[in-house]
């Protein structure tokens, strides 16, 4: 007689969770990233059974990702959220799909300008976040939060530390991480600089991250609602 197959164990209500939430340091002039001030003022934050973790990475080629790995070593987070700054966006954006490629507009802060090279070689051509952004799209709307998906997560440090992200955690040992990246818009210090840029405030910003981390917790298999764009 063939054994049945155990199920899964779920984790123990009681089993303690870890967040990672890294943010970038400033880049292209500018003296702050508004990805670091909102992730760093959520370090120690214990939602539900749950502890965040904050961390600073470089917006340096691999030594993002090296920084990302060197993290998720020491913590093993359940749940990983990157997240970045992308000047000029007026809305808090989920990205959707890290792709392959790192084809830098601007030099990184060690001046690495890549075109055109795999983020890892003979690595798949992208990979789809694993957080659930349809959901964390909805709430931070009904949050009065602007929010949106978005489909690109651009060809610079961002897309490269997400593409970094989830090929770790499609190919490392431990199953059930799951993560994902989200773009925020500048401070309003540093949109003051650039006349007609969008902004949000720092209290906007943290409390998008809470509802973030929080849906992400909550909502292990997406919603489906309309977040596409047509072009
Ligand atoms: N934003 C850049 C890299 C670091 C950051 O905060 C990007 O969108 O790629």
């Amino acid at each position: 007689m063939t054994k049945p197959t155990p199920k899964p164990k779920s984790p123990s209500p009681r089993v303690p969770l870890r967040v990672l939430l890294t943010g970038f340091d400033p880049f292209e002039g500018e003296v702050l990233n508004p990805s670091w001030e909102a992730v760093r003022s959520l370090d120690g934050w214990e939602v539900g059974r749950a502890t965040v973790h904050a961390r600073q990475v470089p917006c340096v080629l691999g030594e993002a990702i090296d920084a990302l790995a060197h993290a998720m070593d020491e913590l093993q987070p359940q749940l990983v959220l990157c997240i970045g700054q992308a000047g000029g966006r007026a809305e808090f954006t989920p990205e959707r799909i890290a792709i392959n490629v790192d084809d830098f507009r601007v030099p990184d802060n060690a001046g690495h300008q890549p075109i055109d090279v795999p983020v890892v070689r003979g690595g798949p051509d992208a990979y789809f976040s694993t957080l659930p952004v349809k959901a964390i799209v909805r709430e931070l709307r009904a949050a009065g939060v602007p929010a949106s998906v978005s489909n690109s997560a651009g060809t610079f440090v961002c897309n490269h530390i997400f593409y970094g992200l989830m090929h770790r955690i499609a190919t490392h040992p431990l199953p059930g991480v799951r993560g994902g990246f989200i773009h925020i818009p500048y401070l309003p210090e540093q949109a003051a600089r650039f006349a007609g840029a969008p902004s949000m405030s720092l209290e906007t910003l943290v409390k998008a991250l809470r509802i973030s981390v929080s849906t992400a917790l909550a909502v292990t298999h997406d919603i489906a609602e309309t977040g596409g764009q047509l072009h």
